[in-house]
């Protein structure tokens, strides 16, 4: 079922991440660009036509017949009330351990001396108003909304939007365990708007749903095109993709622990990429084995019968884990396990991933709910330069610069050769202004 790809012997010591061909590692090719040209008119309809617009396309993609979108706050109260105890609780301390690592990223202001009077400040102000996207569908997700408003309140945001697509099953409401979420983070503005068209009504805002400056959250390719379409009117967190797990792992590995956290990230979709890296045939042997009494025991064994067997998934035999970590580096994983001896060791060493799970009692499935982790994180490699939800999402560093007169005077010919230099003689006269009376006392005296 799953594949297997054998790198070894291709590997030249002291070569990096970089030195790794990215054709050679399984990856989903996932074409967000011919997406956009579906988006672009639902969008614009958006923008034209608000609520309106969200209703027909409630009937259309959800056979949902909506009166208004914004679902009233007596409905999410009465999700919460209704909600099982045992989810309850079990999401009370999911937001608990998020809340204590989320609330440790806080920045405070900080303030440099550049020279003798002359300062600058940088500020950390939150995002104004910000649109969360949950998906729907086949994916209902109270985690995630979970992932997505704590760092947002913890960050400060002041005003916090939820759109989650309608659910015919409950008449034209998001399913209720995400309004029961919502309810229990105090989260009160809520939409039952899904895909791109949800996206769309946060960017440009409707006669119900003022328009937010930043939309983060994952979602389906839709939503992600609608992201790139509109990024620029507002910001985004990143167009999360398909849902990833690579494990590093060496002949310690536990076989039935290793097929058990691939399965568990490729039960999210058909297109989810399940990865192991491993100098050693065996536990290759011995995983491969124990993928195939797992798959066939567990509920949704046709999607990740489906998700192992696609280019996507495989198990990469590598010469030794220096190969290993430079496969894992140019791989760029959303979740990284490390499964190995001197697991912390190697996990130390590793540059690119979203999240890294180190040694054989933290498996993704711990950080997706309870870790106090984020599990909204960079996918499709992105892992190379981006980073995963935080209170750093929702916040804008601002520059204060405070220059006294003298200070100033000081570093005037600097600027005023720098503008020369660039041919902008107006960028050093707004300098020389400010002390043409002293050289005309000067002249003077
Ligand atoms: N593994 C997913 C998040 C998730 N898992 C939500 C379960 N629920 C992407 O990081
Ligand atoms: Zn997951």
């Amino acid at each position: 079922m799953i594949s297997r790809i054998d790198l070894r012997g291709t590997f030249s010591a002291g070569s990096s991440g970089a030195g790794i061909d990215p054709d050679l590692l399984p990856r989903a090719e996932l074409d967000v660009e011919a997406a956009l040209e579906t988006v672009r008119p639902i969008c614009d309809d958006v923008h034209h036509r608000g609520s309106a617009a969200l209703i027909d396309y409630a009937q259309r993609f959800d056979g949902c017949t909506l009166e208004r979108i914004r679902v009233p706050e007596s409905e999410l109260a009465r999700a919460l009330e209704e909600l099982d105890p045992k989810v309850r609780a079990a999401l009370e301390e999911s937001v608990r351990r998020a809340r204590i690592v989320h609330r440790e990223q806080r920045r405070t202001d900080s303030t440099v001396q550049v020279v003798p009077g002359g300062t600058v400040t940088e500020r950390w102000v939150p995002v104004e108003r910000v649109g969360l996207y949950v998906p729907g569908g086949r994916a209902v997700y109270p985690s995630s909304v979970v992932m997505n408003v704590v760092p947002a309140q913890e960050a400060g945001v002041g005003s916090l939007a939820v759109a989650s697509p309608p659910q015919a099953g409950f008449d034209g409401l998001p399913h209720p365990t995400i309004l029961a979420a919502c309810a229990l983070l105090g989260v009160d503005e809520v939409y039952a708007a899904g895909g791109a068209q949800a996206v769309a009504m946060f960017a440009h805002g409707t006669e119900e749903c003022p328009a937010v400056q930043l939309v983060t959250g994952p979602g389906n390719i839709y939503v992600a095109a609608a992201k790139r379409l509109l990024k620029g009117l507002i910001g985004i967190d990143s167009e999360a993709g398909p849902t990833e797990i690579a494990i590093l792992a060496d002949d310690t590995a536990e076989p039935a622990h290793v097929a058990a956290d691939l399965i568990s990230q490729a039960e999210h979709d058909v297109v989810a990429a399940a990865v192991l890296v491993t100098p050693s045939e065996a536990l290759a042997e011995s995983v491969e084995r124990a993928l195939k009494t797992q798959v066939a025991a567990t509920r949704h064994r046709e999607r990740i019968t489906e998700a192992l067997a696609g280019r996507q998934s495989g198990i990469v035999l590598v010469d030794d884990l220096e190969h290993g970590l430079a496969v894992v580096d140019a791989y760029a994983a959303e979740h990284l396990e490390i499964q190995t001896a001197d697991a912390a060791g190697w996990a130390s060493r590793v540059r690119n991933a979203g999240a890294i799970f180190v040694g054989p009692y933290a498996p993704v499935s711990l950080g997706d709910y309870c870790a106090g982790s984020n599990h909204v994180l960079p996918t499709g490699g992105c892992a190379c330069h981006s980073s995963g939800l935080s209170v750093q999402s929702f916040l804008r560093g601002i520059h204060v610069v405070d220059y006294t007169r003298d200070a100033l005077a000081e570093v005037t010919h600097h600027v005023v050769a720098l503008a020369e230099a660039e041919d902008l003689p107006a960028h050093g006269d707004a300098l020389k202004h400010r002390f043409a009376a002293d050289e005309e006392q000067t002249a003077e005296t």
